[in-house]
């Protein structure tokens, strides 16, 4: 797979936040990131999918009591949650202030019932993009699966029909395209973590790479 890195708008002007003196810094900007202002750079290892909302899925199975799949209507009836607050990527953009809609993934994981044995998920997009995550940076209000980005459905090349987003963690663990999520009692690396990236990712500690 090769790595299609694109921008969909201007570069930023790095020299700025690397001239700027720490107390200028916005402490919204984790170490070694910039700002990304209006731009929203496109990150996908596949060429974008074109999946119609009608043949969207999402289905969470693994170490749970009720394995189950959920289509987009069946999605769309659960209790609305929205995101609202900043994204980083590992490439060292930020974006603040981004609004998703979607649902909350603790109303997916409530009724699909974990049990006591699973300690991780694999999350995995209809392209076959997989990325891993302990199961408790996806649960109690961390991550959403989401089909709006502020007033308007989520742009294919940026995951929709509906994406994962966990935005406390570094952007590539927020699968496009997003399939399912199998829970584990392990860790089990996907497509980044298997290719020298940490496996956490925490911005704020800048877990870019295996050893950070
Ligand atoms: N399916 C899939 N999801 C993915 C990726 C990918 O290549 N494929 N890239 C990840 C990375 S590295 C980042 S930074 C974000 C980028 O999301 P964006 O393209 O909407 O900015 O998606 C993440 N989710
Ligand atoms: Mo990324």
């Amino acid at each position: 797979m090769t790595y299609d890195e694109r921008t969909t708008t201007r570069e930023p002007t790095r020299g700025f936040t690397g001239r700027a003196r720490a107390a200028d810094r916005d402490p919204r900007l984790p170490p070694g990131q910039y700002d990304a202002r209006d731009g929203w750079p496109v990150l996908s290892a596949e060429v974008t999918p074109h999946l119609a909302a009608a043949d969207w899925t999402f289905r969470v199975d693994g170490l749970v009591a009720a394995p189950h799949t959920w289509s987009w209507d069946e999605a769309h009836a659960l209790p609305a949650s929205e995101y609202r607050g900043d994204i980083h990527c590992v490439t060292s953009w930020s974006k603040f202030g981004v609004r998703f809609g979607g649902v909350s993934l603790d109303t997916f994981l409530a009724a699909a019932r974990p049990l006591p044995g699973a300690t991780h998920v694999v999350a995995y997009s209809h392209t076959g993009y997989t990325t891993s995550l302990p199961l408790s940076d996806v649960s109690d209000g961390k991550a959403w699966i989401v089909w709006e980005y502020g007033d308007e459905p989520l742009p294919a090349e940026h995951g929709g029909p509906a994406r994962l987003i966990v935005p406390h963690l570094y952007f590539w663990k927020s699968a496009k395209w997003i399939a399912g999520l199998r829970l584990l009692d392990r860790d089990e690396p996907g497509f980044w973590e298997q290719n020298g990236y940490h496996h956490r990712g925490d911005p704020w500690a800048e877990e870019r790479y295996a050893g950070d």
